[in-house]
């Protein structure tokens, strides 16, 4: 199967996905037509309006960094291979990043968002070897005059982080060190950290590589990080923070901060997802949902946004496996005559064509790209 999309037309769609947000950073006590989302499209729910009884899973991993006995590593499967397989999503505690990184991260990302928009416009979206970097934000369909996400973005990775910092600060050399140096500790602390869970989730499929073996599936490329902000809404029951999506990437490791917003889609309805202290929401994307052969579900989810406080969010992607023009398909391990594979074997660079092919067909973002690799 396959998708060709020029890079002229990733550009063009870049620029689509891409708009920057004045009218919400400066907005006041009404919320503008464009960001007024349709009635039937938005289900809304509180973005502390926590089940109780029926939310995401909460998985510690104590102990994982050290002698995590057998018994404790299989019962840490067992929980990630019910939330992935029902919800799509969990959350760690314990997880072994420092949280005095994270918090100096939450801190710097917050001084990026309160900079003047024309420097933050300094670097516009656009797409490099295929990734979505600079600052703006998605959108839910081509029409960019309606249903906007109330937030802003960053998207970044390790290469371009030295180059944003001096471009937003060009004077202040302490400042461009201090964006830096966190962003850079927390890309690398981030990505050791995504290793160790991988490979806990490929436990959890019981494919047990060693682990040079389960390394292989990691994307070479440095994983892209977004800091998101999303303002106080003067009506959030109208609003969006971010679009209802699909990740299409391999994980998402997502810190939200402590002010509610991620909703997740489970049983035709949206689930908010409490915060907890120094925790990370954990989701697969479509690239686990593909090599998981569909063990792992790949969640719909989206941000709300609330009337009286900021809310910061860091989400770190790791990309797509083997996504140096190797081929992604379900693991040969988990496809047998009563598990014949769901998808046939597609590039990361088909899959991001198959997502630029939706945007042109005018298909909101939360129409899944995965679906032209199904195996009919
Ligand atoms: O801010 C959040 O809670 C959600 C962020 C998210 O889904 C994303 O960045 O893809």
């Amino acid at each position: 199967m396959a998708i060709e999309v020029e890079k002229e037309e990733l550009s063009i769609a870049a620029a689509e996905l891409s708009k920057a947000l004045p009218d919400v950073v400066v907005a006041d006590s009404v919320v503008p037509e464009a960001y007024v989302w349709p009635k039937e499209e938005l289900a809304h729910v509180g973005h502390d309006e926590y089940a109780g009884d029926d939310e995401i899973p909460v998985i510690d991993l104590g102990g994982l960094n050290g002698d995590l006995d057998e018994t404790r590593r299989r019962e840490i499967c067992d929980r990630i291979r019910v939330a992935l397989g029902s919800w799509g999503f969990f959350q760690v505690v314990n997880h072994g990043v420092d949280l005095a990184l994270v918090e100096r991260v939450q801190a710097i990302s917050k001084k990026f968002f309160e900079l003047p928009l024309e420097t933050k416009e300094l670097i516009d979206c656009t797409f490099e070897e295929d990734r979505l970097l600079g600052y703006g934000f998605l959108v839910a369909n081509k029409d960019r005059t309606s249903r906007r996400s109330w937030s802003e973005g960053l998207f970044m990775d390790s290469p371009h982080v030295a180059l944003y910092s001096s471009t937003f600060w060009p004077e202040d050399h302490d400042i461009q060190t201090e964006f830096s140096e966190a962003m850079e500790e927390y890309i690398k602390a981030v990505g050791e950290f995504a290793i160790r869970l991988f490979r806990l989730i490929l436990g959890s499929l019981g494919v047990d590589y060693p682990v040079t073996e389960s390394e292989r599936f990691l994307p070479k490329e440095p994983a892209l990080i977004r800091l998101n902000h999303y303002p106080p809404c003067p009506d959030p029951s109208l609003a969006s923070g971010l679009v209802p999506h699909y990740d299409g990437n391999l994980i998402t490791i997502l810190h939200q901060g402590d002010v509610g917003g991620l909703q997740v889609m489970k049983d035709d309805q949206w689930h908010a997802v409490r915060p907890h202290p120094g925790a990370f929401a954990i989701n697969g994307g479509n690239m686990l949902q593909a090599i998981s052969n569909n063990l792992c579900k790949s969640a719909l989810h989206r941000a709300v946004v609330n009337k009286d406080e900021d809310r910061y969010s860091l989400a770190y992607f790791v990309q797509a496996p083997n996504s140096n023009g190797d081929q992604v398909a379900p693991l040969p391990e988990l496809v047998d005559a009563e598990h014949p594979a769901k998808y046939h074997p597609f590039t990361w660079k088909e899959y991001i064509a198959s997502q630029v092919v939706n945007i042109a067909s005018q298909q909101i973002i939360s129409h899944n790209a995965l679906e032209y690799f199904e195996v009919k």
